[in-house]
């Protein structure tokens, strides 16, 4: 029946609220009064294995939602909660909203527009299932608007994010001098390129133990969930705003100072460094992203942090994060198909298992397994950057990083992945592959030099992988990629190359990949 046939419900407002919308201020409840509203928060099958998540993603997420429900409960909202566990559970947002509406007879549903396509498809039916009326909220929890990127893109050749960012500085006035930014450069990312000294020490990040919402939710993911990937019992994730407040109060003042300089530094077993292992919450809404650059820049003007570790941290959020959600919007539904580079090779099963030789990957799928998180540069220069030049199919790397992490979501997954690391969208986001060889890792880390490779060595038995299959697949995609400016230096020095030597790294580099074992199935989709 449709909603001009049927007069809506008497009763209250129903607010369903997403996993990863779990914010006092969502547009959907501000200025709404409580004795008039029911909000709803629904664990859902459908939602816990569209992909295999990582234990610890799940975990998090349903004990934040339990937290978050708790505290709504406890200003006076009325919530309405269903459980993974209960009996009459639909398993989907769609089915859990039509027994909530069932249940309450709401006059209307307002909920926020879903950070993921897939799940805003569904929302979008909603009006033509309900029979009372149902509003969509743009969610202002970002700086920039769907429809403001949308404008901001259209017309221009190239959709750089650096012009993105400083537009975003001027909206905000984060950073800025007047019209001008502050300390005369808008970037900062030259003195960010120090390297991983053997005398660095940063402090750890806080970690907190499971409380009781956590431990239960545990128990669960355990029995429901024990299949999937990662390590469950190190959990350590802040679950509710007030732990994300501290986790962000000990970053600011204890390793945002040294956040620039060592932003690009990989050092093995260390997986935190300076990083501020905030994306968990800032995603599900735990932390205000605006909000968190505007006590960053305070820490520059009291002169607690200098200027390229802030304006550097800033960047990551007003910049990368609201360009990547952009461009998210902007490319879907094909970015998910996109493969320029027709790259067609299986996912190897070490992303899974961590059993490679290869030192810096091990560690890499080691912090993974066990934290549900790695730093940028090892997911962007390690993972996604072997999944490039080895030629790995998009989607089968999209998935991984899609189940791994604990801050993946796809509207953030999606373009780091598919357009960031593997270029599958030629180069709409960054003007050239992030393609490198193993000289790379090795000045950016500490794992070379006890790796049973070496990146000296160039070819043959003891080579570092990364180094022949770089140039493999700079020649298998020479067509496509010699004509940008970006890139065709290095075929003019590939052309100077001895030629036996060009042998030897093409033989290597099919010896490399003869050698790589697909993954089994199963691991990413059920
Ligand atoms: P910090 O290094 O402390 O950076 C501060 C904040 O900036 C982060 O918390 C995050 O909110 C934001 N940020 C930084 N870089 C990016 C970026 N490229 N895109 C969006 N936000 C950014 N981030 C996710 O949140 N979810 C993902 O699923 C995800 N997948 C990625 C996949 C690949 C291949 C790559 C290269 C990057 C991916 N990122 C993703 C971005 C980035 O790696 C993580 O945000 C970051 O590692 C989180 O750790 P942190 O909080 O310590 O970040
Ligand atoms: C990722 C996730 C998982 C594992 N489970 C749930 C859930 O049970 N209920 C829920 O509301 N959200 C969950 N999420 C996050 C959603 O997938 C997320 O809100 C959407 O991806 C946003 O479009
Ligand atoms: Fe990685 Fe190569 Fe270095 Fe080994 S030598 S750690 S494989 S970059």
């Amino acid at each position: 029946m449709s909603q001009s046939e049927n007069l809506s419900g008497a009763g209250p407002v129903l607010v369903p609220i997403l996993g990863d919308q779990l914010t006092r201020g969502l547009a959907s409840l501000a200025g709404r009064a409580k004795d008039d509203t029911v909000v709803l928060l629904m664990e859902v099958w459908d939602e816990a294995t569209y992909v295999k998540h990582h234990q610890q993603k799940i975990a998090l997420i349903f004990s934040a939602m339990r937290h978050f429900a708790a505290e709504l409960e406890q200003d006076g909202w009325t919530v309405d909660y269903t459980r993974l566990t209960d009996p009459d559970n639909a398993g989907s947002f769609t089915g859990e909203v039509a027994r909530a509406v069932e249940r309450h007879d709401p006059r209307e549903i307002d909920i926020v527009e879903a950070g993921e396509w897939r799940v805003q498809q569904a929302i979008e039916e909603w009006p033509d299932k309900f029979v009372c009326p149902v509003t969509i909220h743009p969610d202002d929890r970002f700086l920039c608007s769907i429809g403001e990127f949308r404008d901001w893109a259209e017309g221009r050749k190239t959709l750089q994010m650096e012009y993105f960012y400083r537009e975003m500085r001027r909206k905000t006035g984060i950073l800025m001098a007047g019209d001008q930014p502050e300390g005369g450069q808008w970037n900062y990312d030259y003195d960010n390129r120090g390297k991983p000294d053997k005398n660095l020490n940063p402090p750890p990040a806080p970690k907190f133990a499971p409380d009781a919402v956590t431990s239960e939710v545990m128990g669960l993911v355990a029995e429901r969930f024990g299949d999937h990937f990662g390590k469950l019992d190190n959990f350590a994730w802040p679950v509710t705003r007030a732990q994300a407040e501290q986790a962000r109060a000990a970053f600011l003042t204890e390793r945002l100072p040294d956040f620039g300089t060592y932003q690009d530094a990989m050092v093995h077993g260390s997986d935190d460094l300076y990083h501020s292992l905030l994306s968990t919450s800032i995603n599900l809404g735990l932390l205000d992203p605006v909000e968190t650059c505007k006590l960053a820049e305070e820490e520059y003007y009291a002169g607690r942090a200098p200027i390229n570790a802030v304006e550097g941290f800033i960047r990551q959020i007003i910049g990368w994060r609201e360009y990547i959600r952009g461009m998210y919007w902007l490319e879907m539904p094909g970015l998910r198909e996109a493969n320029a580079l027709e790259a067609v090779r299986p996912l190897p099963e070490f992303y899974w298992t961590g059993e490679t030789d290869m030192r810096c990957m091990a560690d890499c799928v080691r912090s993974t397994r066990d934290h549900a998180h790695a730093h940028h540069i090892q997911r962007l220069m390690v993972l996604g950057n072997f999944a490039l030049i080895a030629g790995i199919r998009p989607q089968e790397v999209e998935d991984w990083f899609l189940v791994v992490y604990a801050d993946a979501y796809e509207w953030v997954e999606l373009p780091n992945v598919a357009a960031m690391a593997l270029w599958a969208d030629k180069g709409r986001l960054a003007t050239k592959p992030y393609a490198a060889s193993g000289n790379y890792i090795n000045s950016m880390s500490d794992y070379c030099g006890k790796c049973v490779y070496s990146p000296a060595k160039k070819s043959g038995d003891g080579a570092c992988p990364f180094g022949p299959l770089y140039w493999n697949f700079l020649i298998r995609n020479r067509p496509l990629l010699e004509r940008n400016n970006r890139v065709s230096r290095v075929y003019s020095n590939w052309d100077r190359m001895d030629e036996t030597k060009r042998e030897e790294y093409l033989a290597s580099a099919e010896k490399i990949l003869a050698g790589l074992v697909p993954a089994s199935e199963g691991w990413a989709r059920g």
